[in-house]
């Protein structure tokens, strides 16, 4: 329905480790408040190995994985549940490239520009796709605890 066109969209966004680390999280808060998401939910997570795996699942046969998920465990991230319309793909935009130096230079004002050190460690993650976005928010935020032991409420 055309009414639909304009309705109000959930997507997944996440401070890294080198973010939450770095202390640019409430830097990072006010980006998000300013670009006119509404923060619906939010919860501190010190990523499992396990859980790591099924997070970035899509990439499990790529050389970085190992990489990559040693990298989501070092530390604890802050996952975000955004609300706004078109929330997926404005979050996107304001994160920017993968690369943060490609970010410099291409997105100068997007949060890796800003905040990324390099390909990898790139400060934020966001979905890419409605369903990315509902299956990171069912495994991050809707899970039953019980069934999921393996991951670790960081004392923050
Ligand atoms: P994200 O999923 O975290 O929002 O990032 P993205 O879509 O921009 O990038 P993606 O291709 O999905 O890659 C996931 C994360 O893997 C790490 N990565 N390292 N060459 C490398 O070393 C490399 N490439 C990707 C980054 O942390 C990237 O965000
Ligand atoms: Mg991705």
């Amino acid at each position: 329905a055309a009414a639909d066109v304009n309705a109000v969209e959930r997507t997944l966004a996440m401070v890294k480790p080198d973010g939450v680390s770095g202390s640019h999280v409430e830097a990072i808060k006010t980006l998000i408040r300013d670009a006119g998401f509404t923060i619906a939910a939010e919860r501190y997570w010190h990523f499992s190995e396990a859980v790591a795996k099924e997070f970035y699942a899509e990439h499990s046969e790529r050389g970085f994985f190992p990489n990559l998920v040693e990298f989501i465990c070092s530390g604890p991230s802050l996952a975000l549940i955004l609300e706004k319309e078109h929330a997926i793909a404005d979050w996107r935009l304001l994160i920017g490239p993968t690369d943060s130096s490609r970010a410099r230079e291409e997105f100068p004002k997007s949060i890796r520009a800003k905040f990324g050190v390099d390909s990898q460690k790139n400060c934020v993650h966001g979905s890419d796709s409605r369903q990315a976005a509902i299956r990171e928010i069912a495994l991050l935020f809707e899970q039953d605890q019980t069934a999921k032991k393996s991951m670790q409420h960081d004392e923050l």
